[in-house]
């Protein structure tokens, strides 16, 4: 995800670091590459350019350039306009305060409306709430399929329009809003058709929905593949329905970005998810100061430790950083801390969420893929207690031994004792405590 962007713009990040003192001249040229990475990364024009102007006028205030570290001034002010642009703070999913809330998804076609019905649904569950969802499709019976199949794997509850109630639109979606009140349903999802283009007929079709449904959102569902195609078409559906929020989808491809970071602008509306995946579960709160932290190399600490608290041992979690603080760190817990990363998923997108600079820039050097992590287990495994309390006095010959042990190579078991020791250095930089309480600008 932004993966091409972000190089870009780290890039110019580096140059500025690289010169000695910041002048107007080092100054224009960084923001020059910043806005032919933001142009490469299809991001609108407009908003490069106001982008461009804001931070040009707060970087080259004298304050900054007389200051003592002013090139991380600067990373904090692009920092700062990127998050602008992405939206400044996170903004939640309104519920109505009288049930049900109706959540009425709408975009072009493929954009992922259904798949992010199923995905909202899922998500609103852990709100303790009780979603019912609902295919408004008039011309295509096969959505309500589609949608039927979704909620089967939720195991939660479809309405199903009858094709009775199809040819009398106005009446089923009363009828629709009086079932889901009755039962105590909320929120109400509703999908509705998509077009390959926008065109009439499709727009008076949402506006009959809207108008008796009443909404409590009208989300529109763009692909972020698309680009600008996808924010032109949301200012049309802002400008003909109305929109509340954004779901951005497909964001796990490989889209430049240019969709996430002129939407907001454009249509003046808050991306509120987005979709990561086609599983259900690949769906995410959008965090915009998180996605510009993350979109500079500064990594997203934050979703590292709440990925970490949702699905790790946090007592175990706690322990292990009481025990790095102390430096008693030993390859036992080492051990420990692979299981939690099994836990936790993919080690690749783990380590993609750190940053790149501070205390963790040696850290791809690890070279920790999912697969090692099993090996590095059996390894650790085959020691003695005392050897895994005591590193150090694993020599030569425990080293045949335990390779033997492991059925891993003795050249492996160099490598991890290695890579233990770096670990444990990178880890004792005092760096990494302010890391996790947030103030990751410090490289
Ligand atoms: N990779 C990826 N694929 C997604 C995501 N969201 C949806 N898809 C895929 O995109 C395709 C279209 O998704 P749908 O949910 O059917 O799209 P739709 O907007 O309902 O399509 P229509 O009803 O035909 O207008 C499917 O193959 C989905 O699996 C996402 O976040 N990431
Ligand atoms: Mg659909």
């Amino acid at each position: 995800m932004f993966d091409q962007l972000s190089r870009r713009l780290q890039k110019a990040l580096k140059y500025l670091r690289g010169e000695g003192k910041i002048t107007e001249t080092n100054m224009v040229e960084a923001l020059k590459m910043i806005r032919l990475s933001f142009l490469e990364a299809d991001v609108n024009y407009q908003v490069v350019k106001e982008f461009e102007e804001r931070v040009k006028l707060k970087a080259l205030d004298e304050k900054v350039l007389l200051s003592l570290s002013p090139a991380q001034q600067v990373i904090k002010i692009v920092r700062d306009e990127l998050t602008s642009i992405l939206g400044q703070e996170e903004k939640k999913l309104k519920f109505s305060s009288r049930p049900p809330s109706i959540f009425m998804l709408v975009g072009l076609q493929g954009s992922g409306k259904t798949t992010t019905c199923g995905k909202l649904a899922k998500w609103v569950l852990s709100l303790q709430k009780n979603p019912l969802l609902v295919s408004f499709d008039l011309k295509r019976p096969a959505a309500q399929e589609q949608m039927k199949m979704i909620a089967k794997m939720l195991n939660l509850p479809c309405y199903e329009m009858t094709k009775e109630q199809m040819s009398s639109p106005s009446g089923a979606l009363k009828e629709l809003v009086k079932y889901a009140t009755n039962r105590g349903f909320d929120p109400l999802i509703v999908d509705t058709a998509g077009r390959l283009h926008i065109d009439d007929d499709l727009m008076k079709e949402l506006r009959l929905v809207r108008d008796i449904l009443d909404p409590t959102e009208v989300i529109y569902i763009g692909d972020s593949m698309t680009g600008q195609d996808a924010v032109k078409s949301a200012q049309i559906f802002e400008k003909t329905i109305g929109l509340n929020s954004i779901i951005l989808t497909k964001l796990d491809g490989d889209a430049r970005g240019g969709a996430a970071l002129s939407i907001v602008t454009v249509t003046g509306k808050p991306i509120k998810f987005v979709g990561t995946g086609e599983k259900l579960d690949k769906f995410e709160i959008f965090h915009p100061d998180r996605m510009s932290s993350r979109i500079l190399g500064m990594g997203d600490i934050l979703s590292l430790v709440e990925k970490a608290e949702g699905e790790a041992d946090l007592d175990e979690a706690k322990e292990l950083a009481k025990r790095l603080k102390n430096q008693e760190f030993t390859l036992e817990d080492f051990k420990k801390q692979l299981i939690q990363m099994k836990k936790m998923g993919s080690i690749s997108q783990l380590l993609g969420l750190l940053p790149e600079a501070g205390p963790f820039k040696n850290i791809s050097k690890l070279n920790i893929d999912d697969k090692k992590i099993l090996h590095y287990e059996a390894i650790i495994n085959s020691m003695t207690m005392e050897e895994r309390e005591r590193p150090k006095i694993i020599n030569g010959s425990r080293r045949v031994r335990i390779s033997k042990g492991s059925g891993r190579s003795v050249s492996e078991v160099n490598q991890l004792l290695k890579q233990f020791l770096e670990m444990k250095k990178m880890m004792k930089k005092s760096q990494f405590q302010k890391l996790l309480s947030g103030s990751h600008l410090d490289f």
